[in-house]
């Protein structure tokens, strides 16, 4: 009688139909350094390098966690990966976005201390074994990589930038209690126990994931700070632009109003009433410049307004899910057929009210309330939505 391949325990499987034998299972890692990337081709290859040689000894994993990048960064991450196992690739297609890719990452392995760096080797990994030194035996539940202590420095940023992060620093202290000198560092090492404390908390749009943690965890957390200095990018471009600024704002704002409101919606709103400000202007200076009817002048700068809120909100509010090329057009489109929607919506609901003698502020307000609530949850399902990530 012939054995069958599945009769056999698997390596023996693997052997009779010339394959190599299997690995036998091996320990879980007890580090795992978490690295978002996004167009750090030139990058990965040495940082892994670097890697190997400061964690010699200990069990480790890197997972690297790429949006996608168009040069191609998955494509070399992988290909270490094929060489050396501990290397992972994490590849997220049709999203954006620093903290989320951390986040997912972090949720992708079971190591139980947590490490978070960049990709451009600006971050100094030969401190990595004393920080995880201070999580197995120091007590520490987080050990944050600072600038701003001990022999800690920025390196070689401008005086701009670094006036605008000492200033971000000093604010952030609003929204969290730890004694941090760095809060909006990206080099951190944290106990899975603590990550899974904040994590279903977390925002996943934004850059300051520590922050974002810091201001989550209510409780005393133990905290050990290791200093080091910020290197200067060698290779590969930044990533860090103006919108960073917006996104802080929107991160301190969700902590202040204990997170209940939805940002995007907040920020929707925002956008909505820069919109007004914009159909003002447009209209008083077509009434103005041109001979156009009033009507006439109302309807373009309704149009114009349009364009203005989906291209800012497409920057802005949904910049992990930005539509462009073709698919900006289709994506106006559809903000506008919704938005016109809820125009009708406003005018009827403002109507109604005035009909049943509420007074004309109040109706007008509840009009444009509705339409705002209306056209925000038609364009984050329709315009940005998952559905169209998926189709
Ligand atoms: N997965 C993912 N990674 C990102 C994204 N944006 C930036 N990164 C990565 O996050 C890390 C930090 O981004 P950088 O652009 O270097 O920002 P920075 O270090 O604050 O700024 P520079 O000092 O100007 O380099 C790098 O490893 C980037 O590749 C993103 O949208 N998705
Ligand atoms: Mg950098």
């Amino acid at each position: 009688m012939s054995t069958r391949a599945a009769d056999l325990p698997v390596s023996a499987r693997g052997r009779s139909l010339g394959l190599p034998r299997a690995r036998a299972a091996e320990a879980a890692p007890e580090l795992v350094v978490v690295i978002p990337t996004y167009c750090e081709r030139a990058n990965v290859e040495e940082l892994v390098r670097r890697l190997r040689k400061v964690l010699t000894g200990l069990r480790w994993e890197a997972i690297f966690v790429d949006d996608d990048s168009p040069d191609g960064t998955a494509q070399v991450i992988r290909g270490i990966g094929r060489r050396d196992a501990r290397v992972r690739c994490l590849h997220r297609l049709g999203r954006r976005g620093l903290a989320g890719a951390c986040i997912e990452g972090m949720l992708a392995s079971c190591a139980p201390h947590i490490a978070v760096m960049d990709a451009d080797l600006q971050h100094d990994e030969t401190i990595l074994p004393r920080m995880l030194q201070y999580l197995r035996e120091g007590g520490a539940e987080l050990v944050v990589g600072t600038r701003y202590g001990g022999d800690g420095s920025v390196g070689e940023w401008d005086a701009a930038r670094a006036l605008i992060s000492r200033r971000a620093t000093r604010l952030s202290r609003l929204v969290y209690r730890q004694s941090v000198s760095d809060p909006m560092s990206g080099f951190f090492m944290l106990k899975r126990g603590l990550f899974e404390e904040a994590m279903r908390k977390l925002s996943t749009s934004g850059f300051k994931l520590l922050l974002d943690i810091l201001a989550t965890i209510k409780r005393p957390v133990a905290i050990q700070e290791v200093s080091y200095t910020f290197r200067t990018r060698e290779r590969g471009e930044s990533k860090l632009d103006s919108v960073v600024v917006w996104d802080f704002a929107m991160l301190m704002l969700d902590k202040l109003l204990g997170g209940y409101v939805p940002m995007r919606f907040v920020a929707f709103s925002l956008v909505g009433g820069a919109g007004i400000a914009v159909h003002m202007g447009v209209i008083a200076l077509l009434l103005r410049l041109t001979a156009l009817a009033f009507p006439v002048a109302q309807a373009l700068a309704a149009g114009g307004t349009m364009v203005f809120n989906y291209s800012v909100n497409n920057v802005l509010t949904y910049r992990d899910q930005r539509r462009t090329g073709l698919a900006w057009l289709t994506g106006l489109a559809s903000f506008m057929g919704a938005c016109s929607l809820g125009a009708l919506a406003n005018v009827m609901i403002a109507t109604l009210a005035f009909d049943h003698h509420v007074p004309w502020q109040l109706a007008a307000l509840s009009g444009v309330c509705v339409g705002a609530v209306w056209n925000y949850a038609m364009t984050s399902r329709f315009t940005w939505g998952k559905a169209r990530a998926a189709g």
